[in-house]
């Protein structure tokens, strides 16, 4: 549903990041989209009311599961993704809970690439089997390993993230929505690393797409949201039980307007992070004191040909390993200047964090160990500074290593 009449903007995909879904002639010639502060809406008559909770008249109820900046962002997002609707709630981990919570029941499967963000990690392996589901953990890297795990398990959900938290290993998205297809699964593809600027799953025969788009999508580290987008039903299916009364995470309006703002960048931006990690994963390969440089760009990564297949650009996160392995990690944080020591990713500022204590310390150390993601591994997202600078804190943080 949409409150928002207007689609001129169809067209390219920054065109519509700016334009798609808005029509500044219905808001007073309001350029920028209104923030309706407001947490319920009157009913223009008890009929009225009435059909609206059954579901039989269209229109705005409550804050909780509908907004208009909300559905105007959820427009939005579906456009970009190339999907049919868009659901966005309040965190990354909020639409992968929401997702799973709605379309997963006690008894059910799910089938999960070893590489995760730590607490997508923690949802699938801890939390959601106290509630009978039960999870296996594959290397998608591997198709016949991931087809052994997909036909034995015949899970009812088949989830990963390309490219993945934090090794950015790439997983062939059409070949694992076959193989999930198969069975009768949905295969949801976490786009959080590549944004629908640089990589559209659906088009690749993903079922759903899901973000954290407190990442790229907003772009300033300035807010937590999170989005799903897919086919119409399936997306009402979890605003209605997800969000509605399964988590009532809800996004709120001034952070749907701050995403519509961010989206207008998405495509210059996801430009700028690309050439210049792209740089610096060169430097980095060249340098004495690294041992191994993990980027979807370099034509050494393993990942490098299915990159190039499936996605229009190689994104801002690169994660290497120093010679001197955590010990040297540990000071090459600690002297950077301009580079700062934080977790989280796709802000303006560019961000160096250890996902061993950090960001995947939700991994047991035999899982890290199991699922390759190493001790010395140190995380870079790449920012939007003048890139000679950004190159110059991390050579002056590298010397004497
Ligand atoms: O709930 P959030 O908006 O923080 O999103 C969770 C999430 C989901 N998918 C991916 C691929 C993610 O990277 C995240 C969050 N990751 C941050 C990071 O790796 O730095 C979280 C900081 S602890």
């Amino acid at each position: 549903m949409t409150s928002h009449p207007s689609n001129r903007a169809e067209g390219g995909f920054a065109t519509r990041a700016i334009h798609h879904g808005y029509d500044p002639a219905q808001e007073h010639g309001a350029l920028t989209p209104p923030v309706f502060m407001t947490s319920t809406y009157a009913f223009e008559s008890a009929e009225a009311g009435r059909d609206m909770f059954l579901g039989q008249r269209e229109g705005y109820v409550y804050g909780r599961t509908r907004n208009p900046g909300q559905s105007l962002l959820e427009d939005r997002l579906a456009s970009l993704e190339g999907g049919e609707a868009g659901l966005a709630v309040a965190s990354g981990m909020a639409a992968i809970s929401a997702l799973a919570w709605t379309l997963l029941a006690a008894g059910d499967s799910v089938v999960v690439n070893n590489t995760l963000y730590g607490n997508s990690f923690a949802l699938f392996t801890r939390g959601l089997t106290k509630f009978g589901i039960r999870t296996e953990v594959v290397d998608f890297a591997d198709l016949d390993a991931a087809a052994t795990a997909i036909r034995a398990h015949r899970p009812k959900l088949v989830f990963f993230e390309t490219p993945s938290n934090p090794t950015l290993k790439l997983i062939d998205i059409a070949a694992i929505a076959t193989l999930a297809h198969e069975v009768g699964a949905l295969a949801v593809v976490d786009n959080t690393f590549a944004t629908p600027a640089l990589q559209r799953p659906l088009a690749l025969g993903a079922d759903l797409v899901v973000h954290s788009a407190t990442k790229f999508l907003g772009g300033h580290g300035d807010l937590i949201a999170g989005a799903v987008i897919g086919p119409k039903a399936i997306i009402e299916r979890i605003r209605g039980q997800g969000l509605r009364f399964l988590t009532g995470a809800t996004i709120a309006p001034m952070t749907a307007f701050l995403l519509l703002r961010g989206l207008k960048t998405l495509e210059l931006r996801m430009e700028r992070h690309s050439a210049s990690a792209q740089a610096i994963a060169e430097i980095l390969s060249d340098h004495k004191a690294v041992r191994g440089v993990f980027y979807p760009g370099l034509a050494n990564f393993p990942g490098h040909a299915l990159a190039r297949q499936q996605m229009s650009g190689f994104g801002g996160l690169i994660a290497f390993e120093l010679d001197g392995g955590i010990k040297a990690g540990m000071r090459f944080m600690n002297r950077l200047a301009l580079v700062t020591r934080a977790v989280s990713l796709g802000d303006a500022e560019t961000l160096v964090q250890h996902p061993a204590s950090m960001t995947h310390s939700t991994y047991s150390a035999e899982d890290r160990r199991r699922h390759g993601i190493s001790d010395g591994l140190i995380r870079l997202s790449v920012g939007l500074e003048t890139p000679a600078d950004i190159q110059d804190d991390i050579l002056q943080a590298l010397e004497e290593q």
